[in-house]
């Protein structure tokens, strides 16, 4: 398995050299924007966006969202949330607009209220 993931990072390096460009940020436990410090937690705060994705398996939601200057998150983002109560996966669909309210322990930002926003 170790060997595999070396391949597999040793590929990822390599075109990313061959292509001058940096790697592309993944989606999920590595939204952009400065990381609190350990133990520090930012927010709650309000944010809203665009329902992308709805991941059962990991029990993550995934939305298009506005910048969250309290959050460290400066930029519109689509990323995964981790969710305070999974229940709020059956809430949403793609697509839908909503307002949220999330904080932010290192990589991790965990939305604890969701909510449909008015059409
Ligand atoms: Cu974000």
């Amino acid at each position: 398995m170790r060997g595999v993931v070396a391949f597999v990072i040793a590929v990822a390096f390599a075109g990313a050299a061959h292509a001058q460009m940096p790697m592309p940020m993944p989606m999920g436990d590595m939204p952009m924007g400065q990381a609190p410090a350990p133990g520090q937690v930012l927010g709650p705060a309000v944010g809203k966006g665009e329902v992308t994705r709805i991941d059962e398996a990991t029990g993550r939601l995934g939305i298009r969202h506005e910048p969250i200057p309290a959050l460290n998150m400066a930029t519109n983002m689509n990323m995964l949330f981790r969710l305070a109560d999974p229940a709020m996966l059956t809430q949403v669909k793609v697509g839908d607009q909503v307002t949220f309210e999330a904080q932010r322990e290192g990589a991790q930002v965990t939305i604890i209220k969701l909510q449909k926003a008015a059409p």
